[in-house]
């Protein structure tokens, strides 16, 4: 910790407004370690923010997410925009320039000033992930990243404060994977702006690819129908349709001035999702630390009280908040 001090609340603001890398790293370390520092830098920068686009990617781990991301990173490399990369993906992180445990090498994109990568950790934070993934977004975006991905594990519910700040959702698939249709047909899982099925040399990728299509046809509402584009992130295949179905997307929000509602809306979204977890976090250290709290609840175990009453109890101690 005593390295933060080469950084001032002024000398970060102005680092990450640079674009410097040493002071996003920086910045970012400060958000997962919920330093009261990064809550400064971050309310300074926060009026500067809102140029990035952000693009989550989405599904159930393995599916090949963070492959994707690194062949997407080097085809909008290819195209001069500058990129940030957050992943909160503990199955498969980011480091040092390789995606951990794979073939795939980002050293290129290391050695790329114009490219952020970081995995985020899942360190007990007060407002959970949603909240150090925002505050890091929000770094990375006034830090004059064009692009920002955000990758999160997608298995329904979880990730849904994570993701619920992207201004387009690509959900990633692959063939078997038969519980993400399940959990779309029955509308746990959001439908998402763009779907891709990664490893689509695999022999079920055509009867998952009519899976996914028959799925989406049950809803005619929509009016903007996510596209499905088969993809082989190992070799880079249809990356670039890909990468042309999310810039479609964001056409289609932006020509029908729907990329501003839904910002705010996003936005909303999050500040309810960090109190919440917050509430939630405070609300676990009060009845942890509180004996007459923690009788309350051996009461209902016991059936003494009902659990009603119990809550209402909490409630009042903890919030001050009645019925
Ligand atoms: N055959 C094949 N393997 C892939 C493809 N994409 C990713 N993989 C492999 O699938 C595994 C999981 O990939 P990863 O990107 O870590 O998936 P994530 O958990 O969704 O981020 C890795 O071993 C990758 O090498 C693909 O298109 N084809
Ligand atoms: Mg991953």
């Amino acid at each position: 910790m005593a390295a933060r001090r080469d950084f001032t609340r002024e000398s970060l603001a102005a680092g990450v407004r640079a674009g410097d890398r040493r002071a996003l790293a920086r910045a970012i370390t400060l958000v997962e370690n919920s330093d009261p520092l990064a809550y400064e830098v971050v309310r300074d920068l926060y009026p500067e923010t809102g140029r990035a686009y952000a693009v989550g990617i989405t599904g159930p781990p393995g599916v090949g997410k963070s492959s994707l991301i690194s062949a997407l990173v080097r085809h909008v490399r290819d195209h001069d925009r500058s990129v940030g990369v957050i992943s909160v993906d503990p199955s498969s992180p980011f480091t040092q320039g390789a995606l951990l445990g794979d073939r795939i090498r980002l050293t290129d994109h290391f050695l790329d000033p114009e490219v952020f990568i970081r995995s985020m950790g899942t360190r007990g934070h007060l407002g959970g992930l949603a909240e150090s993934t925002l505050q890091a977004l929000l770094v990375l975006d006034a830090g004059g990243k064009d692009l920002v991905f955000l990758e999160t594990v997608g298995t329904g519910q979880g990730e849904v404060e994570v993701i619920g700040i992207a201004d387009t959702v690509v959900l990633v698939l692959m063939p078997g994977s038969g519980d993400s249709i399940q959990a779309l047909k029955a509308g746990i899982m959001e439908i998402p702006d763009v779907i891709a099925i990664n490893k689509m040399d695999h022999p079920a990728a055509k009867t998952m690819l009519n899976e996914v299509r028959s799925v989406l046809s049950l809803d005619k509402e929509r009016v903007w129908k996510p596209p499905i584009v088969l993809t082989e992130a190992m070799r880079a295949e249809h990356v670039p349709e890909l990468w042309e179905q999310v810039e479609g997307h964001r056409a289609f929000l932006e020509s029908e001035g729907l990329l501003e509602e839904q910002r705010r809306k996003n936005l909303a979204g999050e500040v309810f999702a960090v109190a919440s977890a917050r509430a939630k976090a405070h609300l676990e250290q009060a009845v942890a630390d509180d004996p007459e709290l923690r009788r309350l609840l051996d009461e209902v175990q016991s059936r003494a009280l009902d659990p009603l009453t119990a809550v209402r109890e909490i409630l009042r101690k903890v919030f001050k908040v009645g019925d």
